[in-house]
């Protein structure tokens, strides 16, 4: 799964935003970005029952990161909406400098795509990943895709295995 995720009808208020086609108020966008993971929720458990591995791409840490770099935003305000969400095994930041950011693929069309502002949800991020009850690990995206790719894959099998039977807890609560 990928958020946001863009088909659903808030999903296409999403990305009309995040194409710069509308604009919308930043506190309601944000909330935006929660519901369209909450509408998703009765699908994810549905899978997770059915004993479905979910890899997801970005989740609430996204939602967290980039609102709260916007001015008068703090975390907590930002956490709130998303507590309780199905709380995931395993989170992977894929580290890359800012700067190397700016050389991959279409960087620069979307909004929130300019250097400062990456720069303010990095650290955004960093606030984030002190936080102890989530399973953070970080990776170095510098590297090559097969390097990258073998470090997530070594990763996501040792934490399938170790989580296996185990119920599904809840996000920041
Ligand atoms: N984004 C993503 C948010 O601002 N809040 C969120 O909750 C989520 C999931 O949307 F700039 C931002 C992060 C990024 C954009 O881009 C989505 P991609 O390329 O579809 O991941």
């Amino acid at each position: 799964m990928r958020f946001p995720d863009r088909t659903t009808k808030i999903g296409q208020l999403i990305s009309s935003y995040l194409e710069k086609k509308s604009n919308l108020e930043d506190h309601s966008v944000h909330l935006l970005f929660s519901a369209n993971r909450w509408e998703m929720v009765p699908l994810i458990k549905q899978k997770l029952e059915q004993g479905i591995n979910l890899v997801v791409d970005r989740y609430a840490f996204s939602g967290v990161a980039f609102t709260s770099a916007k001015p008068g935003f703090s975390l907590e305000w930002c956490m709130n909406p998303d507590i309780g969400l199905p709380k995931p095994d395993l989170v992977m930041f894929l580290q890359l400098n800012p700067n190397m950011a700016v050389n991959r693929g279409e960087y620069g069309i979307e909004r929130y795509e300019t250097s400062a502002f990456q720069r303010t949800v990095h650290q955004r991020f960093e606030e984030l990943m002190k936080d102890a009850s989530v399973n953070w690990k970080v990776i170095d995206a510098a590297r090559t895709i097969e390097e990258v790719h073998r470090d997530i894959k070594v990763l996501s099998e040792d934490i399938i295995r170790l989580t296996q039977n185990q119920p599904v807890g809840e996000l920041w609560r």
